[in-house]
Order: C-alpha cells, then sequence, then structure tokens
C-alpha cells in the first residue's frame, strides 16, 4: 500500500527551484514558473492509465519547458484509482501555495469526490481522462480534455449498427463506478433512441472474476451485439469469458476500453471490440507523428488515448499560464475558460462554457490483436 507521502515524487525536467526567480512566480528569464499538481491512478490493477498519463505529461513537460516562456513542475501524486487517496493527494496538493493547478485524477469515480473540494478550494482542475456526464458541470474551476462518454458511445453504437445491421443487444455494466454506470445511461439512452431492443441488463462489480452468470444469460438471448461499460481490467476479463463461451459477437465498449491492456490481458479474444476515441496514433498529421515517434523513443511503446490527451492538456495548462501570466489559481481559471481553438494533437479543441469538451471522434475496432480505423 502506498502512502501518499511515499508516492509524492517531484519532478522538473529544467530541474529549477523555486527561489531561483527574481519575482515569485517568474524565472529570471521572465517565464512564468509553475508547479501543477497531477493525481493520477498509478498503482493497482488500473496503473496503466496512470502510467501511460504520467508519460504524456512528462513528455510535454519535457518540450514546454525547453521553450523557455512556461516553466511547469509536475508534482505527482498516485490515487491508486481510490476516491479517498486522490482527496488526500488533492489537499495535499491544495495545501502547497505553489500549486497552481492540478491535473487529473484518472477517473470519474476520483473527480467526482475531488473536484467539488477543489472548486470550494478555488484551484483549476482539469481531468484528461474523465469520461462521465457532468464532471465539468461540478463548479468553475473544473475543467476536462476528455471526450465524455456522451459523444463516444453514440458513434461507436451508430457505426455498428451500420456494420452489423444490429437490432437486438445486452447491456453489462459495473454498478459500483460513476464512470461505468454513466456509460451504462448512455448506452441504454443511444440504444433506445436508436431503436435497439434491449434484451438484458447484466451488471458487475470492480474486481470481480467471474462473469459466467452474466454471459449464459446473454448467450441464451442471442444479442447482435454487447454493449459493455467497463474498465479495462474488468473489460478485458469479460471479453476473454465471453469468447470461451463461444460469445463471437462484436463489443461496443467505452472510454475504458481503449487501452492497449485489453488486448495485453484478453489477446485474440479482444477481437471484435468497437469503441470510439479523440486520439489515433496512424493519423496523417505531423504534429502526430512527431509526438508518436518521440513517446516511442522515450517509453518504448505507443501511446494510447490516454498518453494523448495528458500530452495536449499540459499544454492547454501552459497555454492557459502563458495567457494568465502569473502563476495565480484565479487567474489561471479565468484563461483555462478562455481556451479556444487549442491546435494539439487530438485536432482542434475548445471547452463550451461548462468547460466541457467539443470534439469529434473516430470509431476504432480490434482486429487481428490491433486497434484499427472501422470504416
Ligand atoms: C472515467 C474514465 C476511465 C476510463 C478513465 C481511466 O473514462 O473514469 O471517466
Amino acid at each position: 500500500q502506498f502512502t501518499a507521502l511515499s508516492s509524492l515524487l517531484v519532478l522538473s525536467a529544467c530541474g529549477g527551484n523555486q527561489a531561483a526567480g527574481d519575482e515569485e512566480g517568474k524565472s529570471s528569464g521572465g517565464a512564468v514558473k509553475a508547479d501543477i499538481g497531477v493525481i493520477s491512478y498509478i498503482s493497482g490493477p488500473g496503473a496503466a492509465y496512470g502510467e501511460a498519463i504520467t508519460n504524456g505529461l512528462k513528455l510535454a513537460q519535457e518540450e514546454i519547458n525547453g521553450k523557455g516562456e512556461v516553466e511547469i513542475n509536475l508534482v505527482i501524486e498516485d490515487s491508486a484509482g481510490k476516491q479517498d487517496q486522490a482527496l488526500t493527494a488533492a489537499q495535499k496538493l491544495m495545501n502547497s501555495e505553489n500549486v497552481t493547478g492540478i491535473i487529473g485524477p484518472t477517473l470519474s469515480t476520483e473527480m467526482n469526490v475531488v473536484g467539488p473540494e477543489a472548486d470550494l478550494n478555488g484551484v483549476p482542475i482539469m481531468g484528461t481522462s474523465t469520461t462521465a456526464e457532468g464532471i465539468p458541470q461540478i463548479g468553475d474551476y473544473v475543467f476536462r480534455n476528455s471526450l465524455p462518454e456522451a459523444l463516444a458511445i453514440p458513434a461507436a453504437i451508430d457505426k455498428a449498427i451500420e456494420k452489423y445491421d444490429a437490432k437486438k443487444v445486452a447491456i453489462l455494466y459495473g454498478n459500483d463506478d460513476v464512470f461505468t454506470k454513466s456509460g451504462f445511461d448512455t448506452m441504454k439512452k443511444a440504444a433506445e433512441e436508436k431503436g435497439l431492443e434491449i434484451l438484458t441488463t447484466e451488471t458487475f462489480q470492480k474486481g470481480q472474476s467471474d462473469y459466467n452468470a452474466q454471459l449464459t444469460k446473454i448467450k441464451g438471448l442471442k444479442p447482435d451485439l454487447i454493449l459493455a461499460s467497463a474498465l479495462y481490467n474488468e473489460g478485458a476479463v469479460i471479453m476473454d469469458q465471453a469468447r470461451k463461451m463461444g460469445i463471437d459477437v462484436p463489443f461496443v465498449g467505452g472510454n475504458g476500453f481503449n487501452s492497449p491492456e485489453v488486448i495485453n490481458i484478453a489477446g485474440d479474444a479482444a477481437n471484435g471490440l468497437i469503441v470510439a476515441t479523440p486520439w489515433y496514433g496512424e493519423k496523417e498529421d505531423d504534429k502526430v507523428k512527431e509526438f508518436v515517434s518521440k513517446y516511442e523513443k522515450e517509453y518504448g511503446k505507443k501511446p494510447d488515448q490516454f498518453a494523448a490527451q495528458a500530452y495536449d492538456a499540459l499544454y492547454i495548462m501552459a497555454e492557459a499560464l502563458t495567457n494568465a501570466g502569473e502563476a495565480d489559481r484565479d487567474a489561471l481559471r479565468d484563461a483555462l475558460a478562455e481556451i479556444k481553438g487549442f491546435n494539439g494533437i487530438l485536432g482542434e479543441f475548445s471547452f463550451d462554457e461548462e468547460g466541457d469538451v467539443v470534439m469529434d471522434p473516430t470509431v476504432l475496432v480490434i482486429e487481428g490483436g490491433a486497434f484499427k480505423e472501422f470504416n
């Protein structure tokens, strides 16, 4: 078990210290200097999400600090995917007066408790992977740059209907997590709106290892598609057990399934998974190519959606800090709210009036053990 203290890592690509500037919050060269707190899921069953996120952030940090306009010091805390640990981490970061803003936490479940505290304390906070309904609506200081399920899931379902002429679906979701529940609400609403027949709705809990009862029922009802709202760990096991039982229909998943870990865990059983994402690493775009090659060189693997969203998020923070002109929490909040037409590796990005995201998803399918564009 990590303690909050032992998981505190202070990273500074420039090795700068707070006292080096000639004015508080500015370096001697006039750059805005700020500590950005990070709350990330870097230990436990969903640690691959946090690993990708912190990798993306560190890569962006190196580049941003190299340009000299802003100097960002990342103060990274592990939440282990738990609400209480995320809250402890947030309190520690908020109590440090050098922390101007926070990136994270990873899960919507965590943001649901951390977001209101940050808002109350006037600390701007931005989720890079929180996709449940209602996150930016928590308050004026709460933002996200992740594609909400409300945009992702309907796009994936549309594609599946078009490809497979699907008419009947079964739904399976985790009923003890804010994101998996929200994903279920979106799936149900989208299925109803698109005239799909919902044959059954089955539930599971975090850490469950046996899905035999739910899958046996689903198999007997012969759906054309299975809509599954899960984090990668449970999602991959569900697909593996389904394929072993002879269920070979496609799955449609939400953001939780957008991790290469699904393929690492489930192997060939992951084939036939359809997801929508704002990130596609094979895009013919110079910025995307440069990011992918740098990331691969640094970390020895391809970046996933979580790495890409985090990378863009730090650039958005940097742009807001530059526009704010000082390392001040209120000024950063106002500058974040003003971000419009930001051009990152996820394409053009703006916040709407509520701090939510306006973006177009790409639909992917896993075929032959890899995510491919689903055309
Ligand atoms: C959320 C998510 C998860 C998949 C993040 C890892 O989207 O909790 O909102």
